[in-house]
């Protein structure tokens, strides 16, 4: 599934395991810590090696004592994975909806291809960020993934390529059934500013 933003610009939805990608980059759900955890975390650190949580260690020291904050992004060389670069960063808990997660969610997607785009890089590989452990509900957090995606990959200078991988068949469909309301509505949305320019 694809989406065509214009420009050569791509946004895709591929299931699979993305410690397997070979975008520049592939941003992992971490957490504050950045030391490590369970679900992608922990199968970005298995994959890519020890390197990684050593450059992880040495940007807590420096830059982020307290750790890192929701909804920012670090990145460090990728070790043994076939990505250049891991962009860690930290998607909000669910506490209901009603504690700025959806801000949040967007601002580490936000964040994330910000750092990208920082370091120059071409291809950019997401997870369901906050969607695991961290139990945000899939059909907001996908539907705030592609336009949060959509939006930054329209005005970035240098990346061509989101994208966004999901774990399962089940996380594969939700995607599918939000890609396609999203391309809807930008149709109508195309529609509205040509009759504008027309007048
Ligand atoms: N490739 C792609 N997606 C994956 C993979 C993989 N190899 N493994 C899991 N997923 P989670 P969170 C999907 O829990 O909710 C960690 O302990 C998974 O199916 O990894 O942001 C961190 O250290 C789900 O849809 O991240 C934090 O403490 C999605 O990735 C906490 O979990 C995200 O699930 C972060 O929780």
């Amino acid at each position: 599934m694809r989406l065509e933003l214009g420009n050569g610009k791509l946004l895709e939805v591929v299931q699979g395991d993305i410690t397997r990608e070979a975008t520049d980059a592939i941003v992992n759900a971490a957490n504050s810590s950045l030391l490590g955890g369970g679900g992608v975390d922990g199968a970005i650190h298995r994959a890519g090696g020890r390197s990684i949580l050593e450059e992880c260690q040495r940007i807590r020291q420096t830059r982020h004592p307290g750790g890192l904050p929701t909804g920012q992004a670090v990145a460090t060389a990728a070790g043994r994975l076939p990505a250049r670069y891991v962009i860690h960063t930290v998607g909000p808990v669910w506490r209901g909806g009603g504690s700025r997660e959806a801000e949040l969610l967007a601002s580490a997607y936000r964040e994330s291809i910000r750092v990208a785009e920082e370091l120059g890089l071409s291809s950019l590989a997401f997870p369901a960020i906050s969607t695991g452990a961290y139990g945000f509900p899939a059909e907001p957090a996908a539907e705030i993934a592609l336009r949060t995606a959509a939006d930054e990959l329209r005005q970035a200078q240098h990346l061509r390529l989101i994208k966004l991988v999901v774990f399962d068949a089940a996380a594969l469909n939700i995607y599918r059934q939000e890609l396609e309301r999203f391309s809807r509505s930008e149709k109508i949305e195309r529609t509205d500013r040509s009759i504008k320019n027309e007048n």
